[in-house]
């Protein structure tokens, strides 16, 4: 056949010319993907002999998901989330757009290549968000789908850009994480559209085949949360088989093959296919009409024709969801693990990876030649300029806005101070005066009005206990329905208003950690993903940060920009109890990457820090923040701060003599037992020092760079933390004190090789005032000077003797 005469370059090509194509491109990504692992795998260098890894079988279970989605559907102003191991079919399908490099899938699982899994930071603009955390992908594209409706109810989005569509594209076990269910209810409560999840319904996970039935129960869940759910179990060569005499018992034999029988049917193709259905078919002379004069492959063929791997079933069923209107959609995409690979059905296919010797069986089945294996078009049976004016066609590959996929948006300008509460000589707690802060900020007046424009809070249920009420009494509920205040309108007493608008300023979550942490991701990326800044702040309890951990380390990830607030924290909970007095969380603090993390004990240091977050959130080079405050009130100091040294981590509240022998060091709200211990020291030790630790995340983070400066030849590199702590003499001791593990503190000796005594809970709290837990767990004046007289005199000192220490 000439192919050209069928579709001269130029013309549009008709449907079936179409679909052609689209099966040429599908063998392409079915290859390429294969090559790219089989290529970091059995080609290039292995210095370590550490299986590289990667997922041949997870890719051609979707390649036909896919091309339908890439090639015909998405377009510019849709968001993607592609299930992290079918990351090679999704850097095919750039490189065949002519944005993803041979050298970068070259580098698939190495350094500088593409990473194993899709990474926004590391692997382009491409890739609109990160996956690899199996749940968490898929139920951002909900909260994303949400942000953008904010972003156009606000009136804040670009006009250059339409609202797109938030599509995961999901592995059916990642349906087994319970944050999807989380997400699920969420975006119902938010009545959200715009969202469909394409499941690789391959009914393989890592271990195995998933139980039967299990989908019915999902599908109903879908449902129940209002959305539509399409399912597309069988192609159209099994339906036409299904249409003819004998059909129906065929399908029925198909509907109740166990997942696991149809598995390894599949693995051993179509002599045992032909067995098993006549098996118990066999008496059936229609059934016998359908099976007898189909060869063992055509048969096997066949009986694997799912939904999934029908581009054409496939476009269909997503043209129709599209057409329909917004509805969330769910299509259930059947298909079989390693489609088109030699161990398609196995149940351990998912690491399998093909031998040389298969691989160049699957080379040759591809016409590919050695040497080209890396070509746009190698082996395929239409003419290059055709594919390629086929591929500058797709919808998807329109540019639509000058920057591409990754856009930006201009920095929110913030003012130099920020409306500061009357604080000196009050009694207020840090948690407090972020309430009270923000909500001077919603005023929105003067130079503050963009600003608290451009602010957007959220809560997983503990809006008003974590001192958000003043705000969003100013800034109302955002819901894309406008809906009363019942109190209000029955007129019944509450000092909170609950009205909802499109207007609204604060998205109330349910009580779901995840969820707050998948939302500040979303938001957080607001400008790369509709070119509207937002300046995203959310509230949650502090122990509940590690409820919703594995979210938020997802979202810094993603280089997601946004103000954490964490409050209550730590023992001063107290009567609060147990398991919600937070021990861990400055450790995270500093161990999470992309987040500053900030202790302040009191506001005037708050005011600096919340001030440098809403700047530092938009700064090319700033990451997330994170402030952990506490609902102790504290009498509040009349002072200047030095604004440099408490953005650094920490400041002097009293300095020390030079080559003092002696410094106490406290970092939040146990500030008064670290000053009253220092005032009974100083007596002792004239020269001591009172140092306030603000943020021991980013001390030792500019403390490691400056290490790795001295290292590479800078010698003259020094860190806040260094030049703080010169003053005191080379072995001076230093005495620490925080409500959070004391190992959050302990590295401070490394700096210049002072004995440190790190006090703080390491046992998880109980019920309590806040003085007999402080006793309880070594942080009250008493213990922070116990550990002055034991740091002087190493040996056994305690206060009753700190006297003879000297
Ligand atoms: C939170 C999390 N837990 C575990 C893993 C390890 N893991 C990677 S893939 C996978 C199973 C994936 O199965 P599925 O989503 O069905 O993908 P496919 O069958 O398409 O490969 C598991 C358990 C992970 N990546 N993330
Ligand atoms: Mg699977």
């Amino acid at each position: 056949m000439d192919v050209e005469t069928l579709s001269p370059v130029g013309v549009a090509p008709s449907d079936t010319r179409r679909l052609e194509i689209l099966h040429q491109l599908e063998r392409k990504l079915l290859w390429l993907s294969a090559w790219m692992v089989h290529h970091a795998n059995h080609i290039r260098p292995n210095r370590d002999g550490l299986k590289v890894g990667g997922h041949q079988a997870s890719c051609a279970s979707v390649i036909s998901i896919m091309a339908a989605l890439y090639f015909e559907i998405a377009r510019p102003q849709d968001r993607i989330a592609v299930k992290p191991h079918a990351g090679p079919v999704f850097h095919a399908i750039n490189y065949l757009f002519g944005r993803q490099s041979i050298e970068k899938m070259e580098g698939l699982r190495a350094l500088g290549g593409v990473q194993s899994y899709p990474s926004r930071v590391k692997d382009g603009p491409e890739v609109d968000f990160s996956t690899g955390s199996v749940g968490l992908g898929v139920a951002m594209t909900t909260f994303s789908a949400l942000i953008q409706d904010y972003v156009r109810l606000h009136g804040l989005g670009r006009t250059d850009l339409p609202p797109g569509r938030h599509i995961a594209v999901a592995g059916d076990a990642e349906l087994d994480e319970g944050n999807i269910y989380e997400a699920l209810l969420e975006g119902w409560k938010h009545d959200v559209r715009d969202v469909w999840w394409i499941v690789d319904y391959n009914r393989q996970s890592l271990d195995s085949v998933v139980p039967d039935r299990l989908f019915g129960r999902i599908e109903g869940l879908f449902r129940d949360m209002g959305w539509n759910v399409v399912t597309l179990k069988y192609g159209r060569k099994l339906a036409a088989a299904f249409g003819r005499p004998g059909g129906d018992a065929l399908r029925r034999w198909i509907d109740d093959c166990p997942n696991s029988l149809y598995a390894a049917l599949t693995f051993q193709g179509g002599t045992a296919w032909r067995q098993a259905v006549l098996a118990d078919l066999g008496r059936s002379r229609a059934v016998r009409a359908i099976v007898d004069p189909l060869s063992d492959d055509e048969l096997a063929t066949l009986m694997t024709n799912l939904g999934g791997h029908d581009i054409e079933a496939i476009i269909e069923a997503l043209r129709a969801a599209a057409a329909e209107g917004d509805q969330p959609t769910c299509f259930i995409a059947y298909t079989i693990k390693g489609m088109g690979l030699p161990f398609a059905g196995h149940k351990d296919n998912h690491a399998g990876m093909m031998t040389k010797e298969q691989m160049a069986g699957f080379r040759a089945a591809m016409a590919i030649r050695p040497g080209h294996e890396w070509d746009r078009f190698e082996g395929l049976d239409l003419p290059a300029g055709e594919l390629a004016e086929f591929l500058d066609g797709c919808p998807f590959a329109a540019k639509l806005t000058p920057e591409g996929r990754a856009l930006t948006a201009p920095a929110i300008m913030v003012p130099a101070e920020l409306p500061m509460p009357k604080v000196a000589g009050r009694k207020l707690s840090t948690q407090a005066g972020f309430g009270d802060m923000l909500a001077e900020i919603g005023r929105g007046q003067g130079p503050f009005k963009e600003l608290a424009e451009h602010i957007v809070t959220a809560s997983p249920d503990v809006t008003v206990s974590t001192n958000l009420g003043p705000w969003v009494n100013r800034r109302g509920i955002f819901d894309r329905h406008t809906r009363n205040d019942v109190f209000r309108d029955a007129k019944l007493a509450s000092a909170q208003r609950w009205g909802m608008s499109p207007l609204g300023q604060h998205i109330e979550l349910g009580i779901a950690e995840q969820n707050l942490f998948l939302l500040l991701g979303a938001a957080g990326l607001t400008h790369a993903l509709t070119g509207a800044r937002l300046l995203p702040v959310g509230t949650v309890y502090d122990p509940f940060v590690n409820r919703g951990l594995d979210a938020l380390i997802y979202a810094c990830y993603q280089d997601a920009r946004f103000l954490l607030v964490s409050t209550p924290s730590g023992l001063t909970l107290a009567p609060e109890g147990g398991q919600h007095q937070s021990i861990n969380t400055p450790l995270i603090g500093m161990a999470a990457d992309r987040l500053a993390s900030f202790e302040p004990a009191y506001v005037d240091e708050l005011a600096i820090l919340l001030r440098h977050a809403f700047s530092h959130i938009q700064q090319p080079e700033g990451s997330a923040v994170w402030l952990r405050l506490s609902t102790r009130q504290l009498q509040q100091p009349a002072r200047e701060l030095d604004l440099a040294s408490v953005i650094a981590g920490a400041h002097w509240v009293v300095a020390p003599e030079p080559g003092a022998r002696i410094a106490i060091a406290y970092e939040g709200p146990v500030a008064p037992e670290a000053e009253a211990a220092f005032a009974e020291l100083r007596a002792e030790e004239p020269g001591a020092g009172l140092l306030a630790v603000i943020s021991p995340d980013r001390l030792h983070a500019e403390w490691l760079g400056a290490l790795r400066a001295r290292r590479s030849g800078r010698r003259d590199a020094r860190c806040h933390i260094e030049r703080i702590l010169s003053p005191l003499a080379p072995d001076a001791a230093l005495v620490t004190v925080l409500d959070g593990h004391p190992a959050t503190h302990a590295w401070f000796g490394a700096v210049r090789g002072q004995r440190v005594i790190s006090l703080g809970p390491d046992h998880f709290g109980q019920s309590g005032d806040i003085p007999s837990l402080y006793q309880e767990y070594g942080i009250d004046t008493e213990a922070i000077l116990d550990a002055c007289a034991q740091a002087l005199l190493p040996g056994q000192a305690t206060a009753a003797n700190i006297l003879s220490v000297s």
